[in-house]
């Protein structure tokens, strides 16, 4: 259980039958509780937003199980943009991720959780200030390896990615469907792997397609760089509109 949101006691609250009887306001009060920690979480967020506006970044919220190739991307962007790209990381523990960052060319901040399975709007209100946004025109944020709770969580980011790799297989879209309905890009990355491991990507899209029709695919491999070229294209796009906000 992440022990910052407490969601395995929400999503479970009794929702089975059971034989004895006993009043459920307690799992009304944990709603409640729920409902607030999230409202206070997206005014937060809607703060980090109008400073992202401000200092003219694009902002993307990068989101995967563990393991998928969230930071493999990211390097590839930091090879790529170098020093107008800015990272702030997520992980429970261990600044093993901004290290790779900052290796691959890129300025990086690490956020360690000490124990939530998710980044909220607060701890980026934080890490923007250890920052130096000047020349950057991307900011990506990598959040905590989980399908499940970043998606419930606005950081002040403009689009959330979500990154399926195809070792973790197919059928994963569906049964996460929280993160899937919310994303404007669908990165399925470790093609490379395709011809040793089955994974059917037109399916993988079609069920993305059948909960969310404004995403954009890319088919990446961050360990060959193939199809990455087409994701650059597209953030430099995107930056580029923001910029023009300024
Ligand atoms: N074959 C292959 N391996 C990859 C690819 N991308 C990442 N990997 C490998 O997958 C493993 C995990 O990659 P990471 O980039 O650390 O994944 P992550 O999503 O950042 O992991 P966490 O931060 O722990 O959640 C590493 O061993 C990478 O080398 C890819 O495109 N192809
Ligand atoms: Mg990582």
């Amino acid at each position: 259980m992440c022990d910052a949101c407490g969601c395995s006691d929400i999503s479970q609250a009794h929702n089975h039958d059971h034989a004895h009887t006993h009043s459920h306001d307690h799992h009304q009060r944990q709603i409640e509780l729920g409902t607030d920690v999230l409202k206070k979480n997206n005014e937060l967020a809607a703060q980090n937003r109008a400073f992202f506006d401000r200092k003219g970044l694009f902002v993307l919220n990068l989101i995967s199980s563990p393991g998928a190739g969230k930071t493999s991307v990211i390097e590839s962007l930091a090879a790529h943009f170098g020093d107008t790209l800015a990272v702030i990381e997520g992980d429970l523990q261990t600044r093993r991720d901004a290290e790779r960052v900052i290796r691959a060319g890129s300025r990086a901040y690490q956020i360690e959780t000490h124990g939530a399975c998710h980044l909220d709007a607060h701890s980026i209100a934080h890490a923007a200030e250890h920052l130096d946004f000047d020349g950057c025109r991307i900011l990506c944020i990598e959040n905590v390896g989980n399908l499940v709770c970043p998606a419930g969580y606005e950081l002040g980011e403009h689009e959330k990615a979500a990154i399926l790799s195809i070792p973790e297989g197919d059928d994963k879209i569906l049964k996460y469907p929280a993160l899937f309905h919310r994303i404007t890009m669908l990165l399925i990355n470790k093609i490379d792997l395709a011809p040793h491991i089955e994974f059917d990507t037109q399916k993988a899209i079609n069920e993305c397609k059948s909960l969310n029709r404004a995403f954009t695919t890319f088919p990446v491999s961050a360990k060959t760089g193939e199809g990455m070229d087409k994701f650059f294209d597209y953030l430099s796009q995107k930056a580029e509109q923001r910029g023009k906000h300024e």
